[in-house]
Parts: C-alpha cells; structure tokens; sequence
C-alpha cells in the first residue's frame, strides 16, 4: 500500500478504499469511452456531412429503429451495472460489523472531541487500533459537520439533535488527515484532525496511559505539555513565541493582553481557565474568536495541569519585566 496515493486519488488506507476506488475509475473509463466516441463521431460528421453546395436539398431522414434500440438499450445496461456495483459498495460502507470497536465523537465549532469505551478522551486526534472495524457515533452540539477521511474513503454528515455513524477499519498503522467536509463558519479550515493508527499493542498502552491521571507519577509540566498534543492545543497555540491562529504560549503567563472590544486583562491562572473552558468570554485583540470550548473535555486536573505547563513557558524574568511595565 503506498502513502502518496496515485495522481486521483489519496492512498487506500481502508478496507473498503480500494472498493470505492474501482468503482472510481470504473466510472471514469466509461465516462471517457463516451466522451471519445460522442465527440469523435460528431468530428467525423461535421467534417463527412458539411453541407456543400448553397442550393441543394436537405435530406430528409426520419428515424433508425436498430441504433434507437442500441443507444438506448446499452446505456441502460451500463447504468444498472453501475446502480448494481454502487449498490454494493454502499453496502459495505453502511453495514457496521458486529464486533465492530465503538468511539463516541462529538462535533463543535471547530473540533473534534473523541470518548474511547474506558471513558479516555482526545481532542483533534482519534486513536484507534490497526485491523480492527470502528465504529463512530456522531453527534454535534451546534450546527452539521461533516465528518471525512481521505485516506478512508469515509464521509458522514455530523448533526446536532441526532445520531449518525460511520465505520472503517485501517489495516496498517499510520497517520491519516480528518477534514471537515461541511462549511460550518468562520473557524472552518481549522477543523481539522488526524487519525492515529496503532498497533494493536500500541492502542492497548495509550488507552492505559490516558485514562490515568497525572497523579501517576509524572510532573504536571509534563501532563500539561502531553494534554497540549492530545488536545489539539498545538494546532492553534505555538510555544516558540510565533503567534498562529491563537496567541503563542511562550511568554504568555504574566503578560497583559490588549482585548477585543477595549479593556485589557492579566494572563493568570483564572484568566487561562476562563479562556479554556469560554474561549469567547474574553476574545484577545487580532485574534478570530474561533478557540473551541474545552468545557467536559478537560477535567479540573487537566486544567491545573496546562496552566501549570504554560506557565513553564515563561521564564519568571519576562513576567516581572511585564509586571513592572503595566
Ligand atoms: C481552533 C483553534 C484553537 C484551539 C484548538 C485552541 N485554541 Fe486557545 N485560542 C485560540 C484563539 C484564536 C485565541 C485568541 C482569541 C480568544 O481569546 O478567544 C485563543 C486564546 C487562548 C488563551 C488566551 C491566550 C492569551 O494569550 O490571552 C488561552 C490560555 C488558550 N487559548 C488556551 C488553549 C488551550 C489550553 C487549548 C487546548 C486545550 C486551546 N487553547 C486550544 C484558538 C484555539
Ligand atoms: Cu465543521
């Protein structure tokens, strides 16, 4: 299985991929076959048929019962074909396997939240096991997403007020993009994500370690920084001082930031949790207010520990220098 795909298509990284992508190009070859022949035969007849001489007749032609049956009899045979393959590849696509592994995601404005059976959660990353069917069951808490994997040949509608579901299973171990595939408003770009393909083992240990908490033997620091990466913090948060769709982390804690709408506010522990758990109560100036909600996807602890691990990323001169500035 190659991971750059073919000059089409992005690489078969499901089960059912490469299904989806016969009856691609199954398609395609017919829609070329067509496309040669219709465009050919009325070159050909232009050129055989051009009318020659100013004055002579029309020639009347009415009807040619055998190709009326041909043109029509054969592109109906080709369409049930087609209706028949689709047919079955929907199936496959729809039928969930009974042993299939269930993972709850929900769809906000803009993220994406995974809770695994062991009540372990991830933001912007779903881990699953390699060779095992998933099963997704998806809910929104705003407005439709939807939820699409290239690589998966996987694409569902994610609505709020009901359920929808959708199944895959990934052979290999890798990494594979998730987009959102319905225009959902301002943050929209950003909503993306990845899937995380583990060994069976691999999966085994992540699901142990992110379902302890971070009394398990690691600094807070360290939990925070860890939460940074599962929780999607990075995809909008550096913490080497480059501003990209939110403030860097660097130099963050102490400073005084400029807010929208006038006013201005200290970074303290209170202001880092009110930004986390209501990202739109105090927006910083020059910056979308597109910072999803983390309200019952982090934990108080959690919280504790990412406040303690930006706060890592000021050195204690930088937050005195701001202090005395103000
Ligand atoms: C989709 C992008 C996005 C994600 C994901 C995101 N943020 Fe934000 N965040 C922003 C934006 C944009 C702002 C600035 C606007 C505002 O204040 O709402 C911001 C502001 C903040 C602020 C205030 C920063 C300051 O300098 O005043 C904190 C603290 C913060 N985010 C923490 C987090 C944490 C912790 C996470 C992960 C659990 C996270 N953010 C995930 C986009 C994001
Ligand atoms: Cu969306």
């Amino acid at each position: 299985m190659d991971s750059i795909g073919t000059l089409l298509l992005p690489p078969q990284s499901s089960t059912v991929a490469s299904q989806v992508d016969s009856l691609f190009y199954f398609i395609l070859g017919i829609s070329i076959f067509f496309f040669v022949l219709v465009i050919g035969a009325a070159t050909i007849f232009v050129l055989k048929y051009k009318r020659r001489q100013a004055t002579g007749p029309t020639p009347q032609i009415d009807h040619n019962t055998t190709l009326e049956i041909l043109w029509t009899g054969i592109p109906i045979i080709i369409v049930i074909i087609i209706f028949i393959f689709g047919f079955k590849v929907y199936l496959v696509q729809s039928i969930t396997p009974k042993d299939a592994l269930e993972i709850r995601l929900t769809a906000q404005r803009w993220m994406w939240t995974f809770t695994y059976p062991n009540g372990a959660n991830s933001a912007s990353e779903l881990v699953v096991p390699a060779g095992k069917p998933i099963r997704l069951l998806m809910s929104s808490t705003d407005v439709i997403h939807s939820f699409f994997v290239p690589d998966f040949r996987v694409k569902q509608d994610v609505l709020p007020n009901r359920y929808t579901t959708v199944w895959f299973e990934a052979p290999d171990p890798g990494e594979h993009l998730i987009e959102c595939a319905e225009y959902c408003g301002r943050g929209h770009s950003q909503m993306s994500g990845k899937v995380r393909v583990l060994s069976e083992s691999d999966y085994a240990k992540w699901l142990d370690s992110s379902a302890v908490s971070p009394a398990a033997g690691i600094s807070p620091e360290k939990y925070g920084e860890s939460l940074y990466r599962s929780k999607g913090c990075f995809s909008c948060h550096s913490t080497d001082g480059i501003p990209s769709v939110g403030p860097t982390f660097k130099g963050a804690y102490g400073s005084t930031v400029q807010l929208e709408g006038g006013g201005q506010a200290k970074v303290d522990e209170n202001y880092i949790r009110e930004s986390i758990l209501e990202p739109q109560a105090k927006v910083v100036r020059a910056f979308p207010p597109v910072m999803p909600t983390f309200q019952g996807v982090l934990k108080d602890n959690d919280i504790d520990a990412l406040i303690a691990y930006i706060k890592s990323l000021s050195t204690p001169n930088e937050e005195s220098k701001e202090g005395e500035k103000r």
